[in-house]
């Protein structure tokens, strides 16, 4: 079967990963901006990153290249309020004006994520997520952007992997704001993000001027798919484990998308569920692994540069998977992976491992879709490369190769690979 007609086709990219232009007309800093001294590898900071905020209309010119139909974005929550909620920085809601009304005249769906990651710095010194009073200024951000955007947006992401923001942020300390918190703390700030997701996805259903449609984004940190040593109930199971804690998928979906505890959850009110669970349009998450610790530690088992194993069956089972238990239409919002990637004598950037990457883990969420399970998107990370957080700028996502001294884009053999499973709609893997 093949991929519907409106299959998403989509690239995605994040504000403080590619944006820069950190302090231009009138954007606040945000806690990426600010706190990152001595927390990032080579020194690297987000200042300038890709320039996309200089050079998004060249850059949209080379989404048309490859060919893809939507692509996702996030807005710098700084850019909007650059103060405080009450000071709404018309220059910033302008950038992200322009940009939608560009990707809809070159017939690019726009997929707009509200929150990844980069908290303004007047957030985080009233506390950040760990402040309940989080949830009102998310609401209020939400309106704002809704109001600016939604005659032209339709798809909403709220949040981009929870697990990360909270878990890298607040308890490993890896992450911005660079902190280490106790479980109790933990468990504190995922209320407060599940309470902020759910007054969000609210306030997009009740205002949006074209009909939305909403997720957000988990990662499925702990998912496991059936082996030798594992049958596919098993995997099933222990996918949806909760012992990851706030790492795990079912600590925020079963909340957010049944609006059920899970066994142990003494932390979320019958109240709070009714807030947090809202409906949505389709169950996105962000996936490049399966997490089968046994399975996968064999000597020489294949990596990427992030040192990640390379797991394309996570496609299918993960939509399997996601599918039986949230019953919702599937959408990819971030797969790919970092190589080790330069400019070639022949001025190409050659990456036959992403091209084969690519084309695997596509073929596998394919076979999802064949034997019947909604599959309306997927979405490759990233359209170029970027500012990878702590890692800097030494790990390479894109389909475009950036030369972070000249600025200079160059699409990489995968690009182009990529551009031919479009055109195809997946019927040539
Ligand atoms: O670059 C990140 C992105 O911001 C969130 N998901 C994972 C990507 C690769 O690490």
């Amino acid at each position: 079967m093949a991929f519907s007609k409106d299959f998403l086709w989509c690239v995605g990219g994040a504000a403080a990963q590619q944006d820069g232009g950190y302090l231009d007309d009138g954007k606040g800093l945000n806690i990426w901006d600010a706190l990152s001294d001595g927390h990032i590898a080579n020194g690297d900071t987000c200042h300038v990153a890709c320039d996309h905020y200089h050079r998004w209309k060249e850059d949209l010119q080379l989404l048309k290249e490859i060919g893809v139909n939507s692509y996702r974005f996030s807005i710098s929550v700084a850019r909007i309020y650059p103060t405080d909620e009450f000071n709404v920085n018309e220059q910033g809601v302008k950038f992200y004006i322009d940009l939608v009304n560009e990707l809809k005249r070159l017939g690019i769906e726009p997929i707009c994520t509200l929150y990844h990651w980069d908290m303004p710095l007047w957030v985080h010194r009233r506390g950040g997520w760990k402040n309940s009073a989080s949830v009102e200024w998310f609401e209020r951000y939400t309106k704002t952007v809704v109001d600016a955007l939604s005659d032209k947006v339709r798809y909403w992401i709220t949040f981009n992997e929870p697990q990360c923001f909270v878990n890298l942020g607040y308890k490993t300390g890896a992450h911005a704001p660079f902190e280490q918190n106790c479980e109790s703390e933990i468990k504190n700030i995922s209320r407060n993000v599940m309470l902020a997701h759910g007054r969000a996805a609210k306030v997009i259903r009740e205002r949006a001027k074209t009909t939305p449609k909403i997720g957000f984004a988990p990662t499925p940190g702990g998912m496991v798919i059936p082996s030798s040593l594992r049958s596919e109930e098993q995997a099933y199971n222990d996918s949806f484990d909760v012992s990851g804690g706030a790492w795990s998928a079912t600590w925020w979906s079963d909340p957010i998308v049944l609006g059920k505890k899970w066994t142990g959850c003494d932390w979320l009110s019958e109240e709070d569920l009714k807030v947090i669970h809202q409906p949505l349009d389709y169950y996105s998450y962000n996936i490049y692994n399966a997490d089968n610790p046994q399975e996968l530690e064999s000597v020489g088992a294949p990596r990427t540069a992030m040192g990640w194993a390379i797991t394309p069956e996570c496609m299918y089972w993960s939509a399997k998977f996601f599918y039986k238990r949230y019953g919702l239409p599937i959408l990819i919002t971030e797969n790919g992976m970092a190589n080790i990637d330069f400019v070639h004598d022949d001025d190409k950037v050659h990456d036959p491992q992403r091209c084969e990457y690519l084309r695997r883990y596509i073929r596998n969420l394919k076979r999802a879709n064949d034997e019947g399970i909604p599959v309306i998107g997927y979405s490759c990370w990233s359209f170029l490369d970027n500012f990878e957080w702590a890692e800097g700028y030494g790990k390479r996502f894109g389909l475009v190769y950036v030369d972070y001294v000249t600025q200079k884009r160059t699409l990489k053999d995968s690009a182009f690979i990529y551009r031919d499973i479009i055109k195809s709609n997946g019927n040539n893997l």
